[in-house]
């Protein structure tokens, strides 16, 4: 897969040769490879090498979904603001901020992304010896990355969530998320309606559900936050021979919103015992050894900036980013596959199976789940 020097990749559909394009950033050394990285579902991520040397001779390039974030400068304005904050707190810390905080690399006229007709493109350091899970197998990664997930909330309690830009509106707003569904199933637009009755089925008995995070919100019972929105397990970096969290990484959702919302989807996607879009669901379920794992982990990363009615809805929390994200992929595939990146025509429901799967188990075990958060949580 990798693409030698002077090639044109066709799906950055452009005009400009993407050497070209990563040459416009401020990047050390020539150029010799850039080949398609990683396993995300949004952007498009590639690994650039140069010839400079076997560390710094790496970067991420990414061409931006501009269909998910068409305000690519509100987008990397509150990249570029979180990164810089929280590197301060790093270097305090006595850490290292290039590896443990994603590092943007300008462009050689300043700028922080390029845009033009073919699209928009920006470029971070690569951290290396990193790896990203798609599937937990061990405890003790799982406490690390709830580790990481609570640090991320700690260091951004300081910094003012109402400074940010709200770069997909309603975003985890699960009511919202509810009346694009309906819509969906509304318009039927490529037939499938039929096909995944009880799948809707499942989706409309928990209608209750979906505004009960947005109000505490709204009346100030939950706080608002700095939070990241999209915690997948593959969201933060390893150390590829510890396993050791290094770097929470894809800033592309940090929003302002509530801390059940990342704790939520760190826990959707990784007490998952099996894949995202794993078909045999007889290996899809929730492992609450991991869940108490990665709340452990979550807790002690926290250092208390946790409220007690937030520790009470942690398990709500979970159940309702499983079920929220379900929906969404039903939805998507109910459209006909517009926003999720799919492999074959039947991804989206496939990954919404699992989750639906998720939320079943996670209802039964609701009190245990509550109980291992009060068990964790110091005061
Ligand atoms: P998406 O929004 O499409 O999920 P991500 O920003 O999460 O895109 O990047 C996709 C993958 O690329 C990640 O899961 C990770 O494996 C890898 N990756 C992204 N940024 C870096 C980085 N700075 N250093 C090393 N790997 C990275
Ligand atoms: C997308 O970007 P990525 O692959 O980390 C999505 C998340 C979903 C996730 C499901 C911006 O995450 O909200 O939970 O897929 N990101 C966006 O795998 O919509
Ligand atoms: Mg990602």
């Amino acid at each position: 897969n990798v693409v030698y020097c002077n090639c044109v990749i066709m799906n950055f559909g452009g005009l400009m040769e993407i050497f070209d394009i990563a040459r416009l950033f401020d990047i050390k050394g020539d150029i010799t490879s850039i080949e398609p990285y990683g396993n995300g579902h949004i952007n498009v991520t590639y690994l650039v090498k140069t010839d400079f040397n076997s560390n710094e001779g790496k970067y991420i390039l990414q061409k931006i979904n501009t269909n998910v974030f068409p305000r690519v400068d509100e987008l990397m304005q509150n990249i570029a603001n979180v990164t810089a904050y929280m590197r301060k707190i790093v270097l305090e810390r006595g850490g290292n901020p290039d590896r443990e905080v994603m590092t943007v690399v300008p462009k050689k006229d300043g700028s922080s992304y390029h845009i033009d007709e073919s699209g928009a493109y920006r470029v971070y350091l690569f951290i290396d010896n990193t790896t990203a899970l798609q599937i937990v197998d061990n405890a003790s990664v799982f406490e690390g990355a709830g580790r990481a997930f609570g640090e991320f909330v700690d260091m951004l309690n300081g910094f003012d969530a109402k400074s940010l830009h709200e770069v997909i509106y309603n975003f985890h707003n699960t009511a919202s998320r509810f009346m694009n569904f309906i819509n969906a199933v509304d318009a039927d637009k490529v037939n499938r309606r039929e096909s995944v009755k009880d799948e809707i089925d499942f989706v409309l008995k928990r209608s209750g559900i979906c505004d009960k995070i947005v109000t505490m919100l709204d009346k100030g019972v939950l706080p608002l936050r700095v939070t990241h929105n999209d915690t997948k397990l593959n969201n933060v970096l390893l150390d590829e021979s510890t396993l050791e969290p290094v770097c929470v990484i894809d800033l592309d959702t940090i929003m302002p919103g509530s801390l059940l919302y990342d704790f939520g989807d760190a826990i959707r996607s990784g007490c998952n015992t099996g894949l995202e879009d794993e078909k045999d669901l007889s290996k899809v379920g929730f492992d609450i050894n991991l869940y108490e794992s990665f709340t452990r982990g979550f807790m002690s990363g926290v250092k208390g900036n946790i409220t007690e009615m937030e520790v009470e809805m942690l398990s709500f929390g979970a159940i309702l980013m499983t079920f929220e994200c379900g929906m969404r992929f039903l939805t998507d595939y109910l459209d006909g596959d517009n926003y999720f990146r799919i492999h074959y025509p039947e991804h989206n429901l496939v990954r919404s199976r699992t989750q639906f799967k998720m939320v079943s188990d996670m209802e039964k075990l609701q009190n245990q789940m509550d109980e291992i958060a009060r068990r964790y949580y110091k005061k």
